[in-house]
């Protein structure tokens, strides 16, 4: 069977549905094709950390409301090491910016409701996926329902599948450049029914490895651990997390740790990943198909957020403007504010993590960075700027 849209959209996480929802606004239609069921896309719990820029785009995009009541806004954080802590206030060190804590799976959640909403198209658990025909004037996305071959002509192409995805494959070998650095250590990520260690995140050095404290609500909270790179969730059983949590945090917190279930555990790789280009004939990739960045600057969502946000754009002034210079300036415009990003995530990364491989000159200078940064307005400044994220 073949159907027809205008923007074609491979993946159903929070940069396709985000994209397929803005368009729908500005009267572009699309399809959205997703591999998995909507269940096992909102089980997924990952990212918890909002920009103000992905909040404004969200409310702009009609899923404000929830965001609005049960985001957490969050005006600073603090770093512990060395037995000291101090505090980034990002409020006053931007002049006003903070970021909300709100799940990646309520976003997920609100996009659909909004979706069905607006009679948005999404066809789920498709199978065996192509985009083809990109050098001609419509190309198509084939796959596979319920046995049957299915496709969608369309105009463009927006490849929001993920890294896992079929989009960025597509790219021709001789076109596709991948940049790629992977960190010596994994995070075991968890989400747990136990009060947070305190009202803010707390980014924790320690010699054994760094922990992040971050939470959903006030009964429920977010760890990163620090792990090898050989781990797998089996070998963090309960106590194991509790004790290393506990034997990390500066004492005060480690004496108020409340523990309880854990709801959710997964190994997170630890990488920063970035191919290039963005755009290839008629298929624009955004989010996780084009890059990948380490946890620990909670920027993953928000990328894709600014993706989806150059992208829309582009598309929107296509269609009632009949102008093509955004669509062509996209993938340098998108890959602009990416590799500061990426340097920003790897930064953040490499001053709060334990690296096996250091000897004892690197880890002395680390912690001297975190000293300088302790006591650098200037420093905190610009730590405070890339956290709140760069304005688009
Ligand atoms: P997603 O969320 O991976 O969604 C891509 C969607 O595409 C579907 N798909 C296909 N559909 C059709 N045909 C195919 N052939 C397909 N192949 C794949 C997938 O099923 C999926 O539904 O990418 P998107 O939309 O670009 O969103 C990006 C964010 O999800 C991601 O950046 C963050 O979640 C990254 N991330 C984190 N970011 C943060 O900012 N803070 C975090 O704490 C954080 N924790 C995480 C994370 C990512 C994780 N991964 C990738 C496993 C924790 C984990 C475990
Ligand atoms: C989260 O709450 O999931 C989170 C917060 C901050 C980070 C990473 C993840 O740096």
């Amino acid at each position: 069977m073949t159907e027809h849209t205008q923007v074609g959209i491979v993946g159903a996480g929070p940069a396709g549905l985000l994209l397929s929802q803005v368009l729908h606004l500005q009267g572009v239609d699309s399809i959205v094709v997703e591999r998995r069921s909507p269940e096992h896309v909102l089980s997924r719990v990952r990212a918890g950390a909002l920009e103000p820029g992905m909040v404004r785009f969200l409310r702009e995009a009609g899923v404000g409301d929830r965001l609005d009541r049960e985001g957490h806004p969050h005006t600073g954080f603090e770093i512990s090491f060395d037995g000291t802590r101090f505090r980034v206030d990002l409020e006053e060190l931007t002049g006003g910016e903070y970021i909300t804590i709100y799940g990646q799976t309520n976003i997920t959640e609100d996009l659909m409701a909004a979706r069905a909403a607006l009679g948005g198209q999404l066809v789920y658990e498709v199978e065996n996926t192509r985009i083809e025909d990109l050098d001609t004037e419509r190309p198509a996305i084939r796959y596979r329902k319920d046995g049957s071959e299915h496709e969608i002509r369309c105009d463009f192409v927006a490849g929001c599948d993920g890294f896992h995805g079929v989009s960025r494959p597509t790219l021709p070998g001789d076109v596709l450049k991948s940049h790629d650095r992977k960190y010596p250590y994994h995070w075991i990520a968890l989400l747990c029914e136990s009060r947070p260690v305190d009202k803010e995140l707390v980014y924790v050095h320690h010699p054994k490895g760094f922990v992040l404290c971050s939470m959903r609500s006030p009964t429920l909270s977010r760890y990163g651990i620090q792990c090898e790179t050989g781990d797998s969730e089996d070998d963090w059983p309960e106590d194991r997390i509790w004790q290393t949590i506990s034997d990390r945090l500066p004492p005060d917190l480690a004496e108020t740790l409340d523990t309880g279930p854990c709801l959710d555990r997964n190994i997170v790789p630890m990488r920063s990943f970035v191919a290039e280009p963005m755009r290839f004939e008629r298929l624009y990739l955004a989010g996780d198909s084009a890059h990948i960045v380490p946890p620990t600057g909670a920027k993953g969502l928000n990328l894709a957020g600014s993706d989806v946000y150059y992208l829309s754009r582009a598309f929107v002034e296509y269609y009632k403007g009949g102008r093509s210079d955004l669509l062509e300036a996209y993938g340098p415009t998108a890959l602009d504010r990416v590799w500061k990003t990426e340097w920003f995530s790897g930064w953040m990364t490499q001053i709060l993590h334990t690296d096996p491989t250091h000897g004892p000159f690197d880890r002395q200078a680390q912690i001297a960075e975190l000293r300088l940064l302790s006591q650098s307005r200037a420093r905190q400044t610009a730590l405070a700027q890339s956290y709140v994220g760069l304005p688009y």
